[in-house]
């Protein structure tokens, strides 16, 4: 069974609301998926991942009756922490998280829909630039886009990408593809709601770090 499909995101009800729980547990099996990229490189992003995650999960087992939608908590944050707030708590971390979240959206969408380039057909440098220009770049002051030049250099060959998002198992290209599309199904919308949800709320920060 491939690591994506064991952990499927839910089709979210009619109104849009993400449930902080199910959100919860389905995000924390991305972090794993780390390990399987086979670089060092990677752990600055993972662990970035993990405190984004940490941080919300934090907050929701105070009151998970309070917290029940990610919604919930932005709005009790809101009026928590007032003039600080969006900048601030697990409104601060899904914000980032979201963003991450959209960078391997579109990755994901890219090598799906067959994007590569000819002359190195094994290489997803364009998967990869294409998510974080879209998803990233714009967040990132100079330093932190070298870093990012310098960890695609450690991005893995297509092939090993397909095969570790399907836990090193022999599935075949075109299993692997169908395996990534069936995924978006449920995971494009999520993402494209809590970004709709930041947009709603006026919680969306363009600060560069
Ligand atoms: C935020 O980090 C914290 O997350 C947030 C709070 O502390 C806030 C304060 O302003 O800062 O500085 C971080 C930023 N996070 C801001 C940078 C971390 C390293 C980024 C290096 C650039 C790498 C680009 C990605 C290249 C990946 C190549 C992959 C090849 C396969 C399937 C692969 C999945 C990759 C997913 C990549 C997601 C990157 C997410 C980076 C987010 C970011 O820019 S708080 O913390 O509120 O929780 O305390």
């Amino acid at each position: 069974m491939s690591v994506l499909l064991d952990n499927q995101f839910k089709e979210l009800p009619p109104d849009k609301s993400v449930d902080t729980k199910t959100f919860l547990d389905t995000v924390s099996h991305l972090p794993a998926f780390f390990d399987c990229l086979g670089s060092k490189a990677f752990s600055a992003i993972k662990s970035d991942i993990n405190g984004n995650i940490t941080k919300i999960k934090a907050v929701y087992v105070k009151d998970p009756a309070k917290y029940v939608t990610l919604q919930d908590i932005l709005e009790a944050e809101r009026a928590e922490y007032a003039s600080e707030w969006p900048k601030v708590g697990a409104t601060l971390a899904l914000m980032w998280l979201k963003r991450g979240l959209r960078f391997i959206q579109i990755l994901l969408q890219s090598l799906a829909d067959g994007e590569k380039d000819e002359n190195n057909p094994n290489l997803i440098k364009v998967n990869v630039t294409k998510a974080y220009e879209q998803a990233l770049k714009r967040y990132h002051g100079w330093m932190v886009q070298r870093i990012f030049s310098a960890v695609l250099f450690a991005a893995p060959y297509r092939s090993n990408f397909l095969k570790a998002l399907s836990k090193g198992e022999e599935v075949k290209e075109e299993e692997c593809l169908a395996n990534i599309r069936h995924f978006l199904v449920n995971y494009t919308p999520t993402v494209d709601a809590i970004y709709e949800m930041y947009m709603n709320l006026n919680a969306e920060l363009d600060y560069t770090v």
